[in-house]
């Protein structure tokens, strides 16, 4: 056993509101256990008579009563033994802890039918009406029954859908549910997670995923026809080809995309930070800065939680990660980024580790700051007192600049804009290609895209980019950040990408292919005819200028001195997000190849159309 009372987080004084740790670096030993599991099978009943398929992991020579350490599952509860567990949990499985893995409804060997994010059951005075809420409960209860030698205390933990089931644990939870702990958990799938992005449809994530959950209930692998899908998708055409051509109908997710293209009542009840009205208990939220599917909904839940933790039981940590990137390997780096330390053990041992030994074997007491985050560019550990920082941190304006030049000054000139032709028969592809299936069985670049080199689209005719002068100093942001931009388009539809960028030096010794690299550290797409409302889309004026106010999501990230910063803005990023047909029509979804139109895209920045973005810029 570790010694759980060593101080996990250095303690020193605050500046401002955040203040560096001692750096993580060699401070975690590697962990290697060899704990050998006695494994049980049960299909546990919940309240409707229904049976849910649950894996148990004892370990064998255990004499303490054990806490219960929970994963609900959509990706199959089976296919763990103890050498996988020793692997995955080296810290947990040290530590001594009962792991429970089960199939949620209608996933693999459980019983009943999957719904996709199934939202909260509505009649909470039927006690039979269930929802994953209740499944949590039920399959609790049983546990601490049925078990023998457990301590009655129950975490709940998981990645991305089993995040999202962790969430759904805390409403109304059994009294054994002593902590919870959301990692990567989709909260919102229409504003920012999987399935659109401010109303732009994900096409290749939202098919492929839909389609891999929805056509077997033990996962399926769609063959495109060919290894580049760019092509496939481009071939593919309007939206409405899905369905005529491939799926006919058969995929719920699908049809729910087209029957609910806008923000309506549908996506709504399944935002989960909608219905989050309390802390239940101690709450440990996990989030990476590139996780390529999850990283909106974390962080809405994680503020959720905020406005009603008056008991500081809710924290947030922020890692240089991708999706669940902190549960696989060191996170020492990420594409071609190096971070310096290991940041996955450090998140495994120092963090996720006491907080489940303080509130599930009453060992430890771990001292954690509201909000840990990895700061990016200077690769250091930050503790704020606020997510995002609130003293220390004010916006400071980013203009677009004639000849493009990004400036702190606002444009003087009376009329000043850039334009470029967005054509859907030639959209920017979103990442190099060959783009893989998003899940490739033999391996696919989706896992790293957001840190890819920007540099395989600067330049191109449709990609317009601004950039500083280098940097005599470092600059660091911290929090959200604010896009206002003035565009018109020749058409009555479109969309806007806006990307910053850190640009490296030209001198890059250690590794010279790093020269110049373009590093995204935000970035976020807007569908224009949402820009009012995301319930009731509208056409866009042709050739009127009109401002978009949206933000492209958080960082915190230093911009070292001799970097420039860069901001590009395209109007497609395909096939990750469909194509805007750039002309209004009611429906996107049953768009015709004849609606999809090219159009002059042009972006202002003069005195009175300043385009710019608003940074949350570290005061000195
Ligand atoms: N990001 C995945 C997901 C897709 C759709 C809904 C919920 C989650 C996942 O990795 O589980």
């Amino acid at each position: 056993m570790q010694n759980l009372k060593r101080p996990v987080l250095a303690i020193v004084l605050i500046v401002f509101s955040s203040f560096t740790f001692a750096q993580s670096r060699n401070e975690e030993p590697e962990i290697t256990t060899n704990v050998k599991f006695k494994r049980l099978e049960a299909m546990i009943p919940m309240r409707d008579g229904l049976k849910l398929y649950t894996e148990i992991f004892v370990p064998e020579k255990n004499k303490e009563p054990l806490p219960f350490l929970m994963q609900r599952t959509p990706y199959s509860a089976s296919g763990r033994s103890s050498d996988s567990l020793n692997a995955v949990f080296p810290e947990l499985v040290q530590d001594g802890y009962i792991f429970v893995f089960q199939d949620i409804r209608g996933r693999y060997k459980s019983e009943g039918e999957f719904v996709m994010a199934r939202p909260p059951r509505a009649n909470k005075s039927d006690p039979k009406a269930f929802d994953e809420s209740t499944d949590t409960y039920d399959t609790i209860d049983w546990l601490i029954k049925n078990v023998a030698n457990n301590n009655g205390r129950v975490g709940v933990f998981g990645i991305s859908y089993p995040g999202w089931t962790t969430v759904m644990a805390q409403f109304d939870p059994h009294p054994a549910l002593k902590c919870v702990s959301p990692q990567a958990a989709m909260g919102d799938v229409w504003m920012g997670d999987d399935f659109f992005h401010n109303g732009a449809f994900r096409l290749t994530y939202g098919f492929e995923y839909a389609v891999s959950m929805e056509s077997t209930k033990d996962g399926y692998f769609f063959q495109h026809d060919r290894y580049d899908t760019y092509d496939w998708y481009l071939k593919l055409g309007a939206l409405s080809n899905v369905n005529e051509k491939y799926l006919k109908g058969k995929i719920p997710t699908w049809n729910d995309y087209v029957a609910h293209p806008s923000y309506d009542q549908f996506w709504q009840q399944r935002a989960l930070a909608t219905h989050i009205n309390k802390v239940s208990v101690p709450t440990l939220n996990v989030i990476g800065w590139w996780d390529q599917e999850d990283y909106y909904g974390p962080m809405k839940v994680y503020e959720a939680l905020e406005k009603y933790d008056t008991n500081n039981q809710n924290f947030v940590v922020i890692g240089p990660w991708n999706h669940g990137g902190w549960a696989r390997g060191k996170g020492d780096s990420l594409g071609k980024i190096q971070f310096g330390s290991a940041t996955g053990r450090h998140y495994n041992y120092n963090i996720q580790r006491p907080f489940f030994a303080q509130h599930l074997k009453g060992k430890g007491k771990i001292n954690l700051p509201e909000a840990t985050t990895f700061q990016t560019g200077s690769n250091e550990w930050k503790a704020h007192s606020a997510w995002p920082p609130t003293q220390g941190y004010s916006g400071r304006n980013l203009y677009l600049r004639a000849d493009g030049k990004l400036s702190f000054d606002a444009p003087t000139t009376e009329t000043a804009f850039d334009e470029y032709v967005s054509d859907p028969k030639r959209p920017v592809p979103y990442r190099a290609r060959p783009i893989q299936a998003t899940y490739h069985p033999k391996g696919s670049d989706w896992r790293t895209w957001l840190v890819e080199d920007q540099r395989f689209v600067h330049n191109r005719p449709d990609v317009l980019s601004w950039e500083s002068d280098v940097l005599t100093e470092d600059l660091t942001i911290s929090g959200q950040i604010l896009v206002k931009l003035f565009a018109s388009t020749s058409g009555s539809d479109s969309d806007w990408v806006v990307k910053l960028i850190d640009v490296y030096p030209e001198e890059w010794p250690s590794d010279m292919r790093m020269s110049g690299y373009q590093l995204m550290v935000a970035s976020e797409i807007l569908r224009g005819r949402y820009r009012h409302s995301f319930e009731k889309p509208e056409p866009i004026t042709p050739n009127e200028i009109t401002k978009y106010d949206f933000d492209i999501r958080w960082a915190d990230h230093t911009f070292k001195k001799g970097h420039r910063i860069m901001v590009q803005i395209q109007s497609t990023w395909f096939p990750l997000y469909d194509r805007n047909p750039q002309k209004f029509v009611e429906n996107i979804f049953k768009a015709s190849d004849a609606d999809y139109q090219a159009a002059t895209q042009r972006v202002f920045h003069s005195r009175q159309t300043p385009t710019h973005l608003v940074l949350p810029l570290k005061m000195k």
